[in-house]
């Protein structure tokens, strides 16, 4: 039986369905004591009873089924079983915890029993498992001081809901009622707990639901507006949506317009009758009531009505009769457009949405500085500003090898949580690492999106993800990878995206709304002719994903396109608007940006527009090294206008005449000339009576100079590339010298470089291949995602004199500390290079030199591999370097122990 077929549903097709009245109000007035609710059985219970009244289905039995009795025969159809409260959060009150199972399977039974009475052939009675919120809530802190405290997780909470509702099915209920939530969070729980308890009975039952609102612009009491809770639960086939007790009916009247005009699922509301006086009595008589549901059929607003607070089944027998032959409300077509919400709903229908990319721990210094330094309050007023700056979404990453990554992401998620004008936007939570992502899901209780998932793992993995993300009613970027690592040409992208479509839409049923693919930012302009395509690929890309994947979104991290301009603000911020104008053209749809320094493609100067556009669109062969020139240009010209204004001469250039050769080969690298190269190397070597010498001296100056610079902003990855070309072709004039000079082997060194496994990223290997290459050395490169097993393998079989490690994302870390334990155990000793974006000095010394016997050299970019290889691979400086290393990284140990380990006094 499919859930459109089942009775309830069927019954709902033809009419509007009646609700019971009130269980609570009527128990008040029934005016019980202490010994009704104690009975036989709890007479020497240590504490009170009275108010626990679902305890009564164990000790007044009578007194339920009476009141089942009374609302049946007032007309209601689907009947309540009393278990609002029987879950162990709300039973441990009572120290009841121990009753839970066996409350919930004398409730129904009770209800049952009464409900199949009045059944007849023509109409059927139903009995649903009421599941109340609980008295906590997940998402909102019980202590002000301490926003980000919760009372209870989502986990502990959905554990409660899944014992109560395995007892409710375990007892045959019709349905379950989930009624007056506040917390979308706490929701997700009961929710999550019935999906989990419905599949290990192996029985699926009509899921209703009803949220309670606060106030009369329609929120719930933790923030939501309803419509932002509709998108949180709009992956789940609910039978029914509305609300119930809050106000009257008459306030309830607008929330529930704004529900019914969007509501796909069936619509219910079973309001309060009235406003309680100060005396706790409800204002309102059954007329009164009654005449406020008509004005709901009369709108066709709903197609389930009831009473909560202070209604008696002479409310229900008023309502019953007002709906009676009235045409129920038709439900909606379920949403085609992308719906996301943090409190307030973000529809997604045309135009361009921008992410915030700046709370990101990896992509700003700023951010990493203040989260480290666990100084929150700044680090939400990066949040903050993007908002104000125009970003409908925050994506937030805290992938860091130094940093607990699932604290912090959760730490921030909540407080985000508390700040109303930051929380208003939905999240996106950017991890590599899946446990991170999964503890960013359990703090939110908008609609996020997920970033991100890929087939990098294999499909199995790819599908699990997207099923678990699916479950947690969020949204998804789906990266250009495979199993063959990172898509980077046209033909390639679009393949994995269109099998990740198919994978998608087919086998997880994933709405293709929900997906955004990502086809791969990658740097442009780096000085490799393999990278000039990456821009236009990713445009080629974007157009065919828009038009031959329908619904699903595209999305790209803007600023990894000009990474090689880094210090170079304008020309990156032109770079931006040239991408985002020519994908955004062919439907790239979201951005993850920086939404305070966008600027418009339409402002950009002329010329600087025209370079762009020549880079990112690869118009021309020389595209780079026309936007390095230009780049130069207008930051001299920046330079010169700021000396200006402050009465400063600009500092004159180096005359080639008057300097030294030495400083000469040092400019020639500098620049990336090789017109002097020739001269100038003959004129160094006579002078240092060695080939040898003049690599490692000059050139090896100059190489160290241009790291600085690169280092500082002041040099782009371009002319570090150039750079490298330059060094190549002064090492290629100097080889027959060098070969007659040497004694022993006719290359540098033999390195060998592998990206660690789990990782797709190879740029930044590849361009320490090239670089380490143009000096000398033999260079073997594993690829990408290289498992350390294979690692040693291969070190065992080619015996390299370095072995480098390169990984961009945080997991990567963990990988390469894998990596270097093996190396070490198979007695592995040569020097290691550890590169890549969120490798650091400190997490090297910490946590991956410790691990090996040999030296572990974190490199800081591509232009120092090949000074340190020398440094360490020279007999001569070798033990030195090796000596210095070990001292310095024992000295970052000691200064992180000290500032990080908690003090605790031995007799602590
Ligand atoms: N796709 C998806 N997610 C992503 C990316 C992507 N998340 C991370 C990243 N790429 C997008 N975010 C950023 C954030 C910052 C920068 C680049 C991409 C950046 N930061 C400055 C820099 O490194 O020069 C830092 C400046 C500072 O420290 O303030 O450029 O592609 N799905």
């Amino acid at each position: 039986m499919t859930l459109s077929s089942h009775p309830i549903a069927l019954a709902a097709r033809e009419r509007i369905l009646v609700l019971d009245g009130a269980q609570g109000t009527m128990i008040q007035r029934l005016g019980l004591g202490e010994a009704d609710f104690r009975g036989q059985r709890f007479g020497d219970w240590p504490t009170q009873l009275a108010g626990c009244n679902d305890l009564l289905a164990l000790t007044r039995p009578d007194v339920v089924a009476d009141l089942h009795r009374r609302y049946l025969e007032a007309g209601a159809d689907i009947i309540t079983a009393c278990t609002f409260s029987a879950q162990r959060i709300s039973m441990a009150d009572y120290g009841l915890e121990a009753y839970v199972a066996e409350i919930n399977r004398q409730a129904v039974a009770i209800a049952r029993a009464e409900a199949q009475r009045y059944c007849t052939p023509g109409r059927q009675r139903f009995v649903v498992g009421s599941v109340g919120p609980t008295g906590k809530s997940c998402s909102l802190s019980p202590d002000v001081a301490d926003p980000a405290l919760r009372s209870i997780t989502l986990d502990e909470m959905a554990q409660a809901y899944e014992e109560q509702i395995a007892a409710l099915l375990g007892a045959g209920v019709d349905g379950l009622l989930f009624e007056t939530f506040f917390d979308t969070l706490n929701a997700r729980a009961a929710l999550l707990a019935a999906t989990r308890a419905m599949a290990a009975q192996g029985v699926e039952v009509p899921l209703l639901f009803s949220a309670t609102v606060t106030d009369r612009a329609g929120r719930i009491l933790s923030g939501q507006t309803i419509e932002a809770m509709m998108a949180s639960l709009m992956h789940l086939p609910l039978l029914s949506f509305g609300l119930n007790c809050s106000f009257g009916a008459a306030d309830m009247h607008p929330t529930l317009r704004t529900i019914a005009a969007r509501s796909p699922w069936l619509v219910s509301a079973y309001p309060n009758a009235g406003l309680p006086d100060a005396m706790g009595r409800y204002a309102q008589t059954p007329e009164m009531m009654a005449t406020e549901v008509r004005h709901f059929v009369d709108e066709g607003l709903v197609n389930i009505v009831g009473g909560c607070c202070g209604t008696t089944d002479e409310h229900i027998r008023l309502i019953a009769r007002v709906v009676e032959g009235r045409r129920p409300r038709q439900p909606q077509p379920r949403p085609t457009t992308m719906w996301l919400s943090g409190l307030e709903l973000t529809e997604v229908e045309g135009g361009f949405t921008a992410v915030g990319e700046r709370c990101n721990v990896a992509g700003s210094r700023k951010f990493l500085r203040l989260i480290k330094e666990k100084n929150y309050d700044e680090a939400l007023v990066i949040a903050r500003r993007q908002v104000e700056a125009g970003a409908k979404v925050v994506d937030v990453n805290m992938d860091d090898g130094l940093l607990d990554a699932r604290a912090e992401m959760r730490t921030f998620l909540r407080l985000l949580a508390a700040e109303p004008e930051i929380a208003r936007v939905p999240v996106m939570i950017d991890s590599s690492d899946w446990e991170v992502v999964r503890e960013g899901l359990r703090q939110c209780q908008g609609k996020s999106i997920v970033n991100s998932i890929s087939l990098k793992g294999g499909e199995a993995d790819f599908l699990a993800k997207a099923r678990e993300v699916r479950q947690m009613g969020a949204a998804v970027v789906v990266m250009a990878f495979d199993e063959e690592g990172q898509a980077d040409t046209f033909e390639r992208k679009i393949a994995v995206c269109a099998r990740a479509y198919r994978l998608l839409t087919q086998q997880v049923g994933m709405p293709p709304e929900d997906i955004i693919f990502d086809p791969n930012v990658l740097s442009v302009a780096t000085g490799m002719a393999e990278h000039d395509r990456y821009g236009l690929d990713f445009i080629r890309a974007t157009e065919w994903i828009h038009a031959n994947l329908p619904r699903a979104h595209v999305s790209g991290g803007v600023s990894n396109l000009s990474f090689s301009f880094r210090g170079h603000n304008r020309v990156r911020e032109a770079m931006h608007a040239s991408l985002l104008h020519h994908a955004g053209a062919v439907g790239m749809d979201f951005g993850i940006v920086n939404p305070s320094t966008a600027i418009a493609y339409d402002a950009l100067d002329p010329a600087l527009r025209e370079a762009v556009d020549d880079v990112v669109l690869a118009r021309r062969a020389d595209a780079a090294e026309r936007l390095v020139a230009l780049a130069d240009h207008i930051k001299a010209e920046a330079e010169a206008a700021k000396a200006a204004a402050t009465g400063a001469k600009p500092a004159p250039k180096p005359v080639a005449q008057t300097l030294t050769v030495g400083e000469r080969l040092s400019l020639a690298l500098q620049n990336g000339t090789t017109e002097t190269l020739e001269a100038d190397l003959e004129e160094a070597r006579a002078a240092l009576s060695s080939a040898v010498a003049v690599i490692e001296g000059p050139l090896m100056d100059g190489m160290n100079r241009v790291g600085t610079l690169f280092g500082e902003g002041r040099m782009y990855l371009p002319q570090v590339v150039r750079t490298a070309r330059t060094m190549k072709r002064a090492v290629a004039i100097l080889q027959p010298h060098i070969e007659a000079e040497r004694t022993g082997g006719s290359s540098a060194g033999r390195v060998m470089v592998a990206t660690v496994k789990g990782d797709v990223h190879d740029i930044g290997k590849n361009i320490v291949s090239v670089v380490m290459g143009c000096n000398g050395y033999e260079v073997i490169d594993l690829g990408v995602m290289v498992p350390a097993d294979e690692i040693v393998r291969k070190a065992q079989e080619i015996r390299p004199d370095v072995i480098g490690l390169s990984g961009l994302i945080t997991p990567s870390l963990e990988e390469m500390v894998k990596t270097v334990a093996a190396l070490a155990e198979a007695g592995i000793d040569v020097p290691v290079m550890i590169g890549g974006a969120t490798t650091s000095q400190l997490h090297t010394a910490l946590k991956i030199a410790p691990r090996y016997q040999g030296p572990v050299i974190w490199v800081k970019d591509a232009s120092q591999n090949a000074p340190l290889a020398s440094r360490f691979l020279n007999p001569t400086s070798a033990a030195d370097a090796a000596t210095a290393l070990r001292t310095e990284q024992a000295r970052l140990r000691d200064g992180h122990a000290e500032t990080s380990a908690p003090t605790h006094s031995i007799a602590e």
